[in-house]
């Protein structure tokens, strides 16, 4: 007789992401349930993150995951008859036919949409949440509904503008629920519309990849002045924090920074954002440096992390290694955790242990380029950590993981709020 937790059946396919870019959807059948998932990708990729598979042929520009999709038939073949519940187990059986430090052999595209798709069956086969199965493979029950970091200004890789810094965030750290935390979230992103609209032109409100506006603006300060403004029109005082991602690897000249039309090195930078977080109330900065800059996380970490969260996403990767040499020169007080840039469920949790037992935060995120997949939605719940950033509230994509939050908001679970030690703005 077939358990209902067996592994009966593994298929996948290429799909396409919100950029229109091929990415891997996998499906898993136990004797009870079935799970779906796909993966994201990113666009400023930090260069330790794990390999995305690509095929490299002709067809969709080299960008096509078929070998990708091939290895997960490999991948079916050593899964089949395995326990769907023992994500351990199968993560590390990928691990181990992978052979690599950076999953280059089979793709974390193939790895991950594997992990997924299981984590999930193995909920749908008792009939259970998908974030409540994730509090038990990573070993806590203190579900929580995190906080959303809207990104609504798009700069950088992710924008064809001026602007150097990738991501402007809002985060309603002083809402009392999750649904009324989207609720601001949408009204700050309308006001800001009105507010670019009639400063930029009708060109400033088209959206970029996280569907946040791309602005004609060239410096740092026009956008958090706009986004100022928008709280300020929107009446939410004191609930709004603002957030960064400068991604700074990618305005990193050898061991300069060039931002908002000045070159700096990383004291130079240091003191920039130091007078950034002092006029204006910003809550958290990530990547404020490039990918090995450690020393300089650490400088700004000493100088303002008592009030700022500083958090690392191309520098640590989601990875164990990379955090804890973070971790051992205090760089940094945050861990991104991004389920690609590891390419197993289990890695990735590896990595959240140890941010936690070190007393780091932990923001779950989607990538830039994404697919309708809720995955991290339920991720966020499931380890408690209290944040996540998942893009503007806008574009199909995004709002899939805000919606599934509101849907497991049902399940009268807190808001995580913040005690952040700034006021949001005032
Ligand atoms: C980031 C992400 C997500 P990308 O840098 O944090 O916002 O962007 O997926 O392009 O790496
Ligand atoms: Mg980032």
């Amino acid at each position: 007789m077939i358990g209902k937790y067996e592994i009966t059946d593994i298929k996948a396919r290429q799909i396409l992401d919100s950029r229109g870019n091929p990415t891997v959807e996998c499906w898993v059948k136990t004797g009870k349930g079935t799970g779906i998932a796909s993966v994201p990708s990113g666009a400023s990729t930090g260069k330790h993150e794990a390999v995305e598979l690509r095929d490299g042929e002709k067809e969709y520009n080299g960008l096509g995951v078929t070998k990708a999709v091939k290895n997960i038939s490999r991948i079916e073949a050593k899964l089949m008859g395995h326990d769907a519940r023992d994500q351990d187990g199968i993560d590390r059986i990928m691990m181990e036919m992978d052979g690599t430090p950076n999953k280059s052999h089979l793709g974390a595209n193939a790895t991950l949409a594997v992990s997924m798709a299981v984590c999930r069956a193995a909920a749908s086969s008792k009939e259970g949440e998908v974030y409540d199965h994730i509090g038990i493979i990573y070993g806590a029950r203190n579900f929580v509904l995190p906080v959303p970091f809207f990104n609504v200004i798009n700069g950088g890789q992710h924008a064809g503008n001026a602007l150097d810094i990738q991501e402007f965030m809002i985060a309603p750290i002083g809402a009392e629920s999750f649904s009324e935390a989207l609720r601001i979230g949408s009204e700050v992103h309308h006001s800001l519309k009105g507010i670019l609209h009639s400063k930029y032109g009708v060109n400033a409100v088209n959206v970029g990849d996280e569907g946040g506006f791309a602005p004609p603006m060239k410096k740092s300060k026009e956008a958090l002045d706009a986004l100022v403004a928008a709280v300020k029109k929107s009446g939410h005082y004191k609930k709004v924090g603002i957030c960064m991602d400068a991604a700074a690897t990618s305005f990193q000249k050898g061991k300069k920074y060039k931002l908002d039309g000045k070159v700096m090195d990383a004291e130079g930078l240091t003191e920039y954002y130091e007078s950034l977080a002092a006029k204006y109330p910003i809550i958290a900065i990530e990547d404020p440096f490039g990918e090995d800059d450690y020393d300089a996380f650490a400088m700004l970490t000493e100088r303002i992390g008592e009030n700022v969260q500083i958090t690392g996403d191309d520098i640590f990767v989601t990875n164990n290694e990379r955090l804890k040499d973070g971790i051992m020169c205090r760089a940094g007080n945050a861990l991104l955790l991004k389920l690609n840039q590891i390419g197993t469920i289990i890695e990735a949790f590896d990595a959240a242990h140890l941010a936690r037992h070190a007393g780091y935060s932990i923001m779950v995120s989607h990538r830039s380029g994404e697919t309708c997949d809720p995955f991290i939605a339920d991720l966020a719940v499931g380890i408690g950590c209290g944040q996540i950033k998942a893009g503007a509230p806008c574009r199909g994509e995004r709002l899939a993981k805000y919606n599934q939050l509101l849907r497991i908001e049902e399940h009268d679970l807190p808001y995580a709020g913040m005690d952040w030690r700034k006021k949001g703005v005032e």
